[in-house]
Formats: structure tokens, sequence, C-alpha cells
């Protein structure tokens, strides 16, 4: 019932799976496996599809042979094992050439270096078929604060994405372009720490239609925020074209747990939320197994977020069947919506002078109470299973 299923659109990055447990503290516990078997191995536990950033197939510098190589053998894994490629994005973090950022970084040889970077990348994921490129601010930011004007760096990076976008429309690709926000780490501070920052970003952009969000559930709680309302408002926008799914303990650091691990009712509510309005886009896990783990525990991992997803899927479904439930959700929402009219057809002058001469009953509206604490113990049993 819930084994993960292709219509259930599932999908991880390559570096999800193949994270090699480093920490700041430590080596790494895990060898590399190749880009082939783990198509291979997602596929046969029921994802959808892969993503990646370009140095996850492709080395930093390999000559033109080489790549060609290197993505003809995973294009056939993809048609091998029944793999789609949704998204693709740019590693601009990793390498010590982009320390100070690459399209807000303070030196143009770098800001050039990535905006050619990049669009090799575009081109690599364009040739594989993905219709969603992905933008994380890796280390867009600070550290101290003296080092750049925070305005310049936002110019900076409009720059960056306006020329990006021009170039997928010049090359005619058929493909949008989704902006990831994240607080901190690995900078101190980093551009568009929230979806809220990111949201109000694309509006200034030259072509706001083709940029939507790739929000991440524990970029938001490093935040200290409540995903299930940024999600909304970038649904509400009709912004929501990809998301990040993994968790996260809290405002630390930064730390992709298996979808499911930490904040269950926040993530039920979440799932709820995407099937509810219709999300159709890929739910990518971007998370990574425990650092204990060996390679049995990375496909644990993997086939626990998506059982979990499923497992709050089908919880959504007894939520919205549960008649006790429903029935004091409609008691609570009971009443005349439209009050008469004055709250659907907007201002005019007759409405204002209804409602400065309407009478209300103060005293019995402050009086009511709202029985959320039984609503909220409904809501616990189902999710806890026992309804
Ligand atoms: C870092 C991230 C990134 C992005 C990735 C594209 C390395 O916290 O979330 O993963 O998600 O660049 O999805
Ligand atoms: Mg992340
Ligand atoms: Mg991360
Ligand atoms: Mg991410």
């Amino acid at each position: 019932q819930y084994k993960p299923k292709k219509e259930d659109k599932f999908t991880f990055g390559l570096w999800t799976v193949n994270n090699p447990g480093r920490d700041p503290f430590g080596d790494a516990v895990r060898s590399p496996m190749s880009p082939v078997k783990i198509v291979q191995k997602l596929s046969e536990l029921g994802a959808y599809g892969v993503n990646l950033h370009d140095n996850d197939l492709v080395p930093f510098g390999a000559s033109a042979q080489e790549r060609d190589r290197i993505v003809k053998e995973f294009k056939q894994a993809l048609s091998d094992y029944d793999m789609a490629f949704p998204m693709a994005t740019t590693n601009l973090f990793f390498h010590p050439i982009f320390k100070d950022g690459a399209f807000t970084s303070v030196n143009p040889e770098v800001r050039a270096f990535a905006l050619k970077k990049t669009m090799a990348s575009i081109d690599l994921g364009a040739e594989l078929g993905a219709t969603i490129y992905d933008f994380w601010g890796g280390r867009e930011g600070v550290d101290s604060e003296a080092s750049k004007d925070p305005v310049v760096a936002i110019e900076r990076m409009r720059y960056a994405i306006n020329f990006l976008c021009q170039y997928a429309i010049d090359k005619g690709y058929n493909m949008r372009f989704v902006l990831e926000p994240k607080p901190n780490e690995p900078r101190s501070d980093t551009y568009f720490p929230t979806i809220g920052h990111m949201l109000g970003f694309i509006y200034t952009l030259d072509h706001p239609d083709m940029v939507g969000l790739n929000p991440e559930v524990a970029h938001e709680y490093m935040s200290g925020l409540n995903f299930v309302h940024g999600v909304a408002q970038a649904i509400e926008a009709g912004k929501l074209f990809h998301i990040d799914l993994n968790d996260q303990k809290g405002p630390r650091y930064d730390q992709d747990f298996r979808f499911g691990s930490e904040n269950i009712k926040n993530l039920f509510f979440l799932v709820k939320l995407l099937e509810d309005r219709g999300y159709d886009g890929p739910r990518h896990f971007d998370a990574h197994a425990y650092r204990t783990e060996d390679e049995e525990g990375v496909w644990d991992f993997a086939a626990g977020c998506m059982r979990t997803y499923n497992i709050f899927k089908e919880k959504a479904k007894l939520y919205n069947a549960d008649p006790e439930l429903q029935a004091l959700l409609q008691e609570i929402n009971a009443g005349d919506q439209t009050y008469g009219g004055l709250l659907t057809n907007g201002y005019s002058t007759e409405a204002a002078n209804k409602l400065k001469e309407a009478e209300f009953d103060i005293d019995a509206l402050a009086k009511r109470g709202y029985k959320y604490e039984k609503l909220d113990q409904l809501a616990v049993e189902v999710i806890l299973g026992i309804r």
C-alpha cells in the first residue's frame, strides 16, 4: 500500500544517496557509487527519477570527450531503468574558486566563470531532458558584513539570473528556473534567506513567469519558520515548481535528515497541502543517510523517505474522510462566509457605509470558543494511527 510507484514522482539527487558522510569534524565514511548504479538501485526502490549537479556526474575540468562518454553512459542508464530526469543544477560551492560566492563574488572574473559554468551545466541538463533548473545560493553571502555591499549583491544576483534566463530562451530550451533559499551554511549569512525573500526577488526579474521556487524543509526550519505556510504562499502565487523534502531538528546546523524522521506533525500537514492542492511536480528528497550508515543504510534511508511520504498521503485521505473531524471543521467554519456579500464583492462606497452602520454583538463574538483543542487532538490521533 505504501510502496512507491512511478506516479508518486519521487526523485533523489545523485548527491543525496552518494553523500559520503563528511562533516567539519570527520572524514568520509562511505565510498562513492557510480551514477549508473544509483540510477539502477533507485529505480528498483520505486523512484521516478534522479537529479544532479553538473559535477555529480562530470568531474570539474573534465575534457569534452570524457564528458560526452560519461553523459552517454548515464543517458543509457536512465533509459535502461526507466528513470526520469526532471531537474538539474550547478555546483557553484565546492571548488575553492567559489569561496567568496559565484554570481555575487566581489571578483568579476569569478562571476564571469560562474556564468560560463552554469551555461555549460544548463546545456547538460537540457541534453538529459531536464525541464527544471535549480539555483541554490551556495556561498552567495558573507562571513563579514564589511566584505560586500548587500544592495550590490542583490543586483549581481539579478544580473546573473536574467542573463541565464535569456540564455535558456535563446537556446530554445523547454526549461523553468527555480530559486532555492537557505539562511546560512556554508556562509555565515546567505542572501535571499527564506521563501519570502526569494518570492519578492522573482518579481524584479526580466522573466518572472519563467522563475519559481524550490523550497527546502530543512532550510526554512533553520530560520525557525513554518514550512507549510511558506509552501502555501508559493502555491498560492503559482510559484511552487519544485520542492526539496527532508527533515531538520530546528534552527541549528543543516542536517538533511530522512523525510519525516523528526517533524511528523508539520510534515503531515505539508503532504496534505501538496496533495489537497494538486501539486504535480517532483517530490524530491534532498537528504542523506546518517553518518553512521553503510551502503545498506543508505538504501534504508531512501526507501524510508518515500514510504513515509506515502504514509502521510494515506493519513491525509483518512483526515479528509474522518466524519467526526470533518463535522467539527464544518461547525468551526459555519456562518454566512460572504456576510451578506460584504466579504466577497470588494470595496464600494455602499459596502463601506453598510459596514459602518452594521451592529456587532462584541461580547458574544469575544466569548466564542473555537474548539481547536478538540480538533487538534483528532488530528494528532489520525497522525498517530488510531483513527
Ligand atoms: C544545500 C542544498 C543543495 C541544493 C542543491 C540543488 C547540495 O543545502 O539544499 O544541495 O539543494 O544544490 O537542489
Ligand atoms: Mg539543503
Ligand atoms: Mg543541505
Ligand atoms: Mg536543497
